[in-house]
Protein backbone atom coordinates (compact mmCIF):
# COMPACT_ATOMS: atom_id res chain seq x y z
CA UNK A 1 0.00 0.00 0.00
CA UNK A 2 1.53 3.22 -0.70
CA UNK A 3 1.95 5.58 2.48
CA UNK A 4 -0.84 7.53 4.60
CA UNK A 5 -2.04 10.31 2.00
CA UNK A 6 -1.21 14.28 2.25
CA UNK A 7 -4.48 15.65 2.22
CA UNK A 8 -5.04 19.06 0.54
CA UNK A 9 -7.42 22.22 -1.13
CA UNK A 10 -10.19 20.63 0.62
CA UNK A 11 -12.65 22.77 2.77
CA UNK A 12 -12.18 21.05 6.70
CA UNK A 13 -15.61 19.48 7.88
CA UNK A 14 -16.45 18.29 11.07
CA UNK A 15 -16.23 15.12 12.56
CA UNK A 16 -19.98 13.08 12.40
CA UNK A 17 -19.11 9.61 11.81
CA UNK A 18 -18.34 7.95 15.38
CA UNK A 19 -16.66 3.89 15.15
CA UNK A 20 -16.51 4.76 11.47
CA UNK A 21 -14.04 2.09 9.27
CA UNK A 22 -11.49 2.83 6.47
CA UNK A 23 -13.24 2.32 3.10
CA UNK A 24 -12.18 0.86 0.22
CA UNK A 25 -12.90 1.95 -3.28
CA UNK A 26 -13.35 -1.00 -5.82
CA UNK A 27 -13.43 0.47 -9.48
CA UNK A 28 -11.39 3.76 -9.52
CA UNK A 29 -13.03 5.00 -12.40
CA UNK A 30 -16.11 7.93 -13.05
CA UNK A 31 -18.00 6.98 -9.83
CA UNK A 32 -15.06 5.48 -7.66
CA UNK A 33 -13.02 8.39 -8.39
CA UNK A 34 -15.92 11.31 -7.39
CA UNK A 35 -16.97 9.00 -4.00
CA UNK A 36 -13.72 8.61 -2.98
CA UNK A 37 -13.27 11.98 -3.13
CA UNK A 38 -16.65 12.64 -0.75
CA UNK A 39 -15.88 9.97 1.37
CA UNK A 40 -12.34 11.41 2.17
CA UNK A 41 -13.53 14.58 2.90
CA UNK A 42 -15.95 13.64 5.12
CA UNK A 43 -13.93 11.36 7.10
CA UNK A 44 -10.77 12.93 7.55
CA UNK A 45 -10.84 14.44 10.76
CA UNK A 46 -12.19 11.03 12.14
CA UNK A 47 -10.05 8.33 10.21
CA UNK A 48 -6.73 8.54 8.88
CA UNK A 49 -6.65 6.93 6.16
CA UNK A 50 -10.28 7.18 5.48
CA UNK A 51 -10.39 5.77 1.32
CA UNK A 52 -8.18 3.57 -0.85
CA UNK A 53 -8.54 2.63 -4.30
CA UNK A 54 -8.27 -1.08 -5.08
CA UNK A 55 -7.15 -1.12 -8.26
CA UNK A 56 -7.73 -4.60 -10.75
CA UNK A 57 -3.26 -5.56 -10.66
CA UNK A 58 0.07 -4.38 -10.34
CA UNK A 59 0.68 -2.33 -13.68
CA UNK A 60 -2.81 -0.16 -12.34
CA UNK A 61 -0.89 0.40 -9.16
CA UNK A 62 2.24 1.00 -11.24
CA UNK A 63 0.48 3.46 -13.36
CA UNK A 64 -1.38 5.23 -10.39
CA UNK A 65 -0.52 8.65 -10.41
CA UNK A 66 -1.08 8.68 -6.51
CA UNK A 67 -3.45 11.12 -6.37
CA UNK A 68 -7.12 12.12 -7.62
CA UNK A 69 -8.80 15.04 -9.35
CA UNK A 70 -12.51 15.73 -9.53
CA UNK A 71 -13.14 19.65 -11.08
CA UNK A 72 -16.27 20.90 -10.02
CA UNK A 73 -18.36 23.41 -11.99
CA UNK A 74 -21.34 25.48 -10.46
CA UNK A 75 -22.54 28.28 -12.53
CA UNK A 76 -19.38 30.61 -12.79
CA UNK A 77 -17.45 28.94 -10.39
CA UNK A 78 -14.82 26.08 -11.08
CA UNK A 79 -13.00 24.73 -8.38
CA UNK A 80 -10.57 21.54 -8.74
CA UNK A 81 -10.15 19.24 -5.92
CA UNK A 82 -6.59 16.94 -5.51
CA UNK A 83 -6.53 14.59 -3.03
CA UNK A 84 -3.34 12.65 -2.92
CA UNK A 85 -5.05 8.84 -1.73
CA UNK A 86 -3.65 5.48 -1.27
CA UNK A 87 -4.07 2.43 -3.88
CA UNK A 88 -3.46 -1.37 -3.86
CA UNK A 89 -3.85 -4.08 -5.62
CA UNK A 90 -6.40 -6.29 -5.49
CA UNK A 91 -3.91 -9.04 -5.77
CA UNK A 92 -2.05 -7.59 -2.76
CA UNK A 93 -1.33 -10.34 -0.75
CA UNK A 94 1.39 -8.55 1.34
CA UNK A 95 -1.16 -7.43 4.31
CA UNK A 96 -1.52 -10.96 6.12
CA UNK A 97 -4.38 -10.98 8.04
CA UNK A 98 -6.01 -7.30 7.34
CA UNK A 99 -9.77 -7.50 6.01
CA UNK A 100 -11.73 -4.81 4.28
CA UNK A 101 -14.77 -3.61 6.32
CA UNK A 102 -16.07 -1.07 4.03
CA UNK A 103 -16.28 -1.88 0.81
CA UNK A 104 -17.91 0.75 -1.93
CA UNK A 105 -18.23 -1.23 -5.41
CA UNK A 106 -18.07 1.24 -8.57
CA UNK A 107 -17.10 -1.09 -11.14
CA UNK A 108 -19.87 -1.17 -14.17
CA UNK A 109 -22.82 -3.74 -13.59
CA UNK A 110 -20.96 -6.70 -15.86
CA UNK A 111 -17.73 -6.10 -14.07
CA UNK A 112 -18.73 -5.88 -10.66
CA UNK A 113 -18.86 -9.79 -9.82
CA UNK A 114 -15.53 -10.69 -11.10
CA UNK A 115 -14.18 -7.36 -9.42
CA UNK A 116 -15.84 -8.39 -6.09
CA UNK A 117 -14.81 -12.03 -6.38
CA UNK A 118 -11.06 -10.60 -6.51
CA UNK A 119 -11.04 -9.20 -3.12
CA UNK A 120 -12.91 -11.80 -1.80
CA UNK A 121 -10.09 -13.04 0.37
CA UNK A 122 -9.56 -9.84 1.99
CA UNK A 123 -13.32 -9.02 2.56
CA UNK A 124 -14.01 -9.56 6.43
CA UNK A 125 -17.00 -12.19 6.88
CA UNK A 126 -19.46 -9.20 7.65
CA UNK A 127 -17.79 -6.29 5.74
CA UNK A 128 -20.24 -3.62 4.59
CA UNK A 129 -20.67 -3.54 0.37
CA UNK A 130 -22.67 -0.52 -1.12
CA UNK A 131 -23.15 -0.57 -4.29
CA UNK A 132 -23.31 1.92 -7.07
CA UNK A 133 -24.40 0.20 -10.17
CA UNK A 134 -27.07 0.92 -12.64
CA UNK A 135 -29.31 -2.04 -13.04
CA UNK A 136 -30.83 -4.20 -10.37
CA UNK A 137 -29.71 -8.19 -10.92
CA UNK A 138 -26.56 -8.19 -9.10
CA UNK A 139 -27.55 -5.87 -6.28
CA UNK A 140 -30.29 -8.85 -5.96
CA UNK A 141 -27.59 -11.52 -6.58
CA UNK A 142 -25.30 -10.48 -3.79
CA UNK A 143 -28.09 -9.12 -1.00
CA UNK A 144 -29.35 -12.66 -1.23
CA UNK A 145 -25.72 -14.10 -1.43
CA UNK A 146 -24.31 -12.20 1.82
CA UNK A 147 -25.62 -12.24 5.57
CA UNK A 148 -27.99 -9.39 6.36
CA UNK A 149 -27.18 -6.42 7.21
CA UNK A 150 -24.39 -6.17 4.90
CA UNK A 151 -25.59 -5.39 1.29
CA UNK A 152 -26.64 -1.76 0.57
CA UNK A 153 -27.41 -0.17 -2.97
CA UNK A 154 -26.72 3.64 -3.61
CA UNK A 155 -28.72 5.13 -6.45
CA UNK A 156 -27.65 8.55 -7.51
CA UNK A 157 -28.40 11.20 -9.60
CA UNK A 158 -24.96 12.74 -9.11
CA UNK A 159 -22.73 11.86 -12.29
CA UNK A 160 -19.05 12.20 -13.73
CA UNK A 161 -17.15 11.37 -16.47
CA UNK A 162 -13.16 10.81 -16.91
CA UNK A 163 -11.20 13.35 -18.08
CA UNK A 164 -8.17 11.03 -17.95
CA UNK A 165 -7.75 8.56 -15.44
CA UNK A 166 -8.18 9.14 -11.95
CA UNK A 167 -9.48 12.76 -12.99
CA UNK A 168 -12.93 13.12 -13.51
CA UNK A 169 -15.19 15.96 -14.16
CA UNK A 170 -18.35 16.35 -11.54
CA UNK A 171 -21.02 16.33 -14.23
CA UNK A 172 -24.38 17.93 -12.37
CA UNK A 173 -25.37 16.96 -8.87
CA UNK A 174 -28.82 15.87 -7.50
CA UNK A 175 -29.89 13.56 -4.85
CA UNK A 176 -28.80 10.13 -3.75
CA UNK A 177 -30.71 7.54 -2.11
CA UNK A 178 -29.05 4.35 0.37
CA UNK A 179 -31.22 1.28 1.51
CA UNK A 180 -31.42 -2.51 0.96
CA UNK A 181 -32.66 -5.02 -0.90
CA UNK A 182 -33.79 -7.32 1.90
CA UNK A 183 -37.78 -7.78 2.26
CA UNK A 184 -37.61 -8.15 5.89
CA UNK A 185 -35.95 -5.04 7.99
CA UNK A 186 -34.58 -5.95 11.74
CA UNK A 187 -33.03 -3.79 14.17
CA UNK A 188 -29.56 -5.02 12.90
CA UNK A 189 -30.36 -4.12 9.70
CA UNK A 190 -31.58 -0.60 10.56
CA UNK A 191 -28.38 0.09 12.83
CA UNK A 192 -26.13 -0.77 10.04
CA UNK A 193 -27.59 1.93 7.74
CA UNK A 194 -27.84 4.22 9.76
CA UNK A 195 -23.99 3.63 10.87
CA UNK A 196 -23.44 3.93 6.69
CA UNK A 197 -25.23 7.04 6.40
CA UNK A 198 -23.06 8.67 9.42
CA UNK A 199 -19.79 6.92 7.26
CA UNK A 200 -20.87 8.67 3.77
CA UNK A 201 -20.93 12.11 2.46
CA UNK A 202 -24.75 12.19 3.55
CA UNK A 203 -24.18 16.22 2.67
CA UNK A 204 -22.25 16.16 0.08
CA UNK A 205 -23.21 13.62 -1.98
CA UNK A 206 -27.29 14.45 -0.43
CA UNK A 207 -27.97 10.95 0.70
CA UNK A 208 -31.41 9.68 2.45
CA UNK A 209 -32.49 6.67 2.92
CA UNK A 210 -34.95 5.06 1.06
CA UNK A 211 -37.35 2.03 3.11
CA UNK A 212 -38.19 1.05 -0.42
CA UNK A 213 -34.83 0.59 -2.51
CA UNK A 214 -36.28 -2.42 -4.34
CA UNK A 215 -38.98 0.23 -5.88
CA UNK A 216 -36.20 3.04 -6.46
CA UNK A 217 -34.01 0.71 -8.37
CA UNK A 218 -36.76 -0.74 -10.66
CA UNK A 219 -37.58 2.44 -11.20
CA UNK A 220 -34.29 3.72 -12.36
CA UNK A 221 -34.06 0.83 -14.15
CA UNK A 222 -36.93 1.20 -16.34
CA UNK A 223 -36.01 4.56 -16.91
CA UNK A 224 -32.83 3.54 -18.07
CA UNK A 225 -34.06 0.51 -20.50
CA UNK A 226 -36.58 3.09 -22.16
CA UNK A 227 -33.71 6.08 -23.10
CA UNK A 228 -30.57 4.34 -23.23
CA UNK A 229 -30.58 1.83 -25.35
CA UNK A 230 -32.50 4.20 -28.49
CA UNK A 231 -30.01 6.80 -27.82
CA UNK A 232 -27.84 4.28 -29.42
CA UNK A 233 -30.38 3.28 -32.11
CA UNK A 234 -30.66 6.73 -33.26
CA UNK A 235 -27.19 8.15 -32.10
CA UNK A 236 -28.52 10.66 -30.36
CA UNK A 237 -28.75 13.02 -26.65
CA UNK A 238 -31.43 12.13 -24.46
CA UNK A 239 -33.86 14.97 -25.60
CA UNK A 240 -34.14 14.25 -29.24
CA UNK A 241 -35.77 11.04 -28.25
CA UNK A 242 -38.55 13.30 -27.83
CA UNK A 243 -37.91 15.59 -30.57
CA UNK A 244 -37.56 13.13 -33.65
CA UNK A 245 -40.99 11.83 -34.55
CA UNK A 246 -39.88 8.87 -35.17
CA UNK A 247 -37.60 8.21 -32.06
CA UNK A 248 -39.94 9.91 -29.84
CA UNK A 249 -43.07 7.48 -31.40
CA UNK A 250 -40.22 4.61 -30.54
CA UNK A 251 -39.70 5.65 -27.18
CA UNK A 252 -43.57 5.65 -26.52
CA UNK A 253 -44.13 1.91 -27.72
CA UNK A 254 -41.08 0.77 -25.60
CA UNK A 255 -42.38 2.39 -22.53
CA UNK A 256 -45.78 0.62 -23.02
CA UNK A 257 -43.70 -2.74 -23.11
CA UNK A 258 -41.89 -2.29 -20.38
CA UNK A 259 -44.64 -0.98 -18.12
CA UNK A 260 -46.45 -4.04 -19.65
CA UNK A 261 -43.86 -6.31 -18.32
CA UNK A 262 -43.41 -4.82 -14.85
CA UNK A 263 -46.65 -5.57 -14.45
CA UNK A 264 -46.42 -9.24 -15.19
CA UNK A 265 -43.46 -9.45 -13.33
CA UNK A 266 -43.91 -10.80 -9.59
CA UNK A 267 -41.94 -8.36 -7.24
CA UNK A 268 -41.54 -5.53 -9.92
CA UNK A 269 -43.40 -2.45 -9.25
CA UNK A 270 -46.47 -1.35 -11.30
CA UNK A 271 -45.44 1.72 -13.44
CA UNK A 272 -47.72 2.91 -15.66
CA UNK A 273 -47.00 6.24 -15.69
CA UNK A 274 -43.12 5.38 -17.57
CA UNK A 275 -44.24 7.16 -20.46
CA UNK A 276 -44.39 10.27 -18.39
CA UNK A 277 -41.24 9.64 -16.28
CA UNK A 278 -39.07 8.90 -18.91
CA UNK A 279 -40.37 12.15 -20.65
CA UNK A 280 -39.76 14.23 -17.34
CA UNK A 281 -35.98 12.57 -17.43
CA UNK A 282 -35.26 12.97 -21.02
CA UNK A 283 -36.00 16.73 -20.74
CA UNK A 284 -34.04 17.02 -17.75
CA UNK A 285 -31.19 15.61 -19.38
CA UNK A 286 -32.03 16.83 -22.67
CA UNK A 287 -28.08 17.50 -23.86
CA UNK A 288 -26.57 14.36 -21.71
CA UNK A 289 -25.67 11.38 -24.21
CA UNK A 290 -26.84 8.66 -22.50
CA UNK A 291 -24.07 6.42 -20.10
CA UNK A 292 -24.85 3.65 -22.68
CA UNK A 293 -24.38 5.68 -26.35
CA UNK A 294 -20.73 6.94 -24.33
CA UNK A 295 -19.85 3.97 -23.99
CA UNK A 296 -20.52 2.41 -27.54
CA UNK A 297 -18.85 6.01 -28.89
CA UNK A 298 -15.81 4.79 -26.78
CA UNK A 299 -15.38 1.29 -27.97
CA UNK A 300 -16.37 -0.14 -24.78
CA UNK A 301 -18.70 -3.09 -23.48
CA UNK A 302 -22.06 -1.35 -22.50
CA UNK A 303 -24.15 -2.37 -19.28
CA UNK A 304 -27.60 -3.13 -21.91
CA UNK A 305 -27.33 -6.93 -21.07
CA UNK A 306 -27.70 -5.59 -17.13
CA UNK A 307 -30.82 -3.00 -18.46
CA UNK A 308 -32.95 -4.47 -21.26
CA UNK A 309 -31.15 -7.38 -21.08
CA UNK A 310 -32.43 -8.65 -17.21
CA UNK A 311 -35.73 -7.39 -18.45
CA UNK A 312 -35.97 -10.07 -21.42
CA UNK A 313 -34.38 -12.65 -18.86
CA UNK A 314 -37.33 -11.88 -16.45
CA UNK A 315 -39.94 -11.90 -19.37
CA UNK A 316 -38.74 -15.55 -20.33
CA UNK A 317 -38.88 -16.17 -16.94
CA UNK A 318 -42.47 -15.43 -16.86
CA UNK A 319 -43.26 -16.31 -20.02
CA UNK A 320 -44.20 -12.68 -21.47
CA UNK A 321 -43.03 -11.28 -24.54
CA UNK A 322 -41.05 -8.16 -25.09
CA UNK A 323 -40.11 -7.98 -29.07
CA UNK A 324 -39.01 -4.11 -28.66
CA UNK A 325 -36.50 -4.81 -25.56
CA UNK A 326 -35.14 -7.99 -27.73
CA UNK A 327 -34.35 -5.61 -30.48
CA UNK A 328 -32.95 -2.99 -28.58
CA UNK A 329 -30.36 -5.68 -27.13
CA UNK A 330 -29.27 -6.59 -30.34
CA UNK A 331 -29.35 -3.06 -31.97
CA UNK A 332 -26.83 -2.00 -28.87
CA UNK A 333 -24.93 -5.45 -29.15
CA UNK A 334 -24.70 -4.78 -32.53
CA UNK A 335 -23.26 -1.03 -32.29
CA UNK A 336 -20.59 -2.06 -30.04
CA UNK A 337 -19.19 -4.37 -32.83
CA UNK A 338 -16.13 -3.43 -34.80
CA UNK A 339 -16.65 -3.28 -38.10
P1 LIG B 1 -16.24 3.64 -15.27
O1 LIG B 1 -16.09 2.73 -16.44
O2 LIG B 1 -15.82 5.06 -15.38
O3 LIG B 1 -15.46 3.04 -14.01
C1 LIG B 1 -15.46 1.68 -13.70
C2 LIG B 1 -14.06 1.35 -13.20
O4 LIG B 1 -14.05 0.01 -12.72
C3 LIG B 1 -12.98 1.43 -14.30
O5 LIG B 1 -11.92 2.25 -13.83
C4 LIG B 1 -12.52 -0.01 -14.45
O6 LIG B 1 -11.14 -0.13 -14.78
C5 LIG B 1 -12.78 -0.53 -13.04
N1 LIG B 1 -12.84 -1.99 -12.98
C6 LIG B 1 -13.48 -2.85 -13.81
N2 LIG B 1 -13.24 -4.12 -13.44
C7 LIG B 1 -12.43 -4.06 -12.34
C8 LIG B 1 -11.83 -5.04 -11.52
N3 LIG B 1 -12.03 -6.34 -11.75
N4 LIG B 1 -11.06 -4.63 -10.49
C9 LIG B 1 -10.85 -3.31 -10.24
N5 LIG B 1 -11.38 -2.33 -11.01
C10 LIG B 1 -12.18 -2.71 -12.04
O7 LIG B 1 -17.77 3.54 -14.84
P2 LIG B 1 -18.62 4.63 -14.03
O8 LIG B 1 -19.15 5.63 -14.97
O9 LIG B 1 -17.86 5.07 -12.86
O10 LIG B 1 -19.88 3.75 -13.58
C11 LIG B 1 -19.83 2.86 -12.48
C12 LIG B 1 -21.27 2.46 -12.15
O11 LIG B 1 -21.96 3.62 -11.66
C13 LIG B 1 -22.06 1.97 -13.37
O12 LIG B 1 -22.91 0.92 -13.00
C14 LIG B 1 -22.87 3.18 -13.78
O13 LIG B 1 -24.08 2.84 -14.43
C15 LIG B 1 -23.16 3.81 -12.42
N6 LIG B 1 -23.42 5.26 -12.51
C16 LIG B 1 -22.56 6.06 -13.20
C17 LIG B 1 -22.81 7.44 -13.25
C18 LIG B 1 -21.86 8.38 -13.95
O14 LIG B 1 -22.21 9.56 -14.11
N7 LIG B 1 -20.67 7.96 -14.36
C19 LIG B 1 -23.94 7.97 -12.59
C20 LIG B 1 -24.78 7.10 -11.88
C21 LIG B 1 -24.51 5.74 -11.84
O1 LIG C 1 -28.90 7.35 -16.19
C1 LIG C 1 -28.81 7.79 -17.33
C2 LIG C 1 -27.70 7.22 -18.16
O2 LIG C 1 -27.28 7.85 -19.12
O3 LIG C 1 -27.26 6.09 -17.82
C3 LIG C 1 -29.81 8.79 -17.86
C4 LIG C 1 -30.90 9.01 -16.82
C5 LIG C 1 -30.41 8.28 -19.15
C6 LIG C 1 -29.17 10.15 -18.04
O4 LIG C 1 -28.28 10.21 -19.10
Amino acid sequence: MTPQPALKDHPTKPATAQNAEPWFVLGAGSMGCLWSVAMTQHLESVLAQPVTLLLRDDNAVNFYPGKVTVEHSSGTTDRSVELTLPAMSVNDTSHGAFKIKRLLVACKAQDADAALASVAAMLDEQAIIVLLQNGLKFQQQLSLARPPGTVFCLSTSFGAWQREPFHVVAAGGGESWLGHLREESSPILQRSQLQLLSELPDVAMNIRIDDDMQRRLWEKLAVNCAINGLTVIYNCRNGELLTRPAAREHCQRLCTEISTLMHGIALAPDMPELWQRVQQVAQATALNVSSTLQDVRRGKHTEIEHLNGYLIELADRHRLLCPLNQQVVAAVLESGRPL
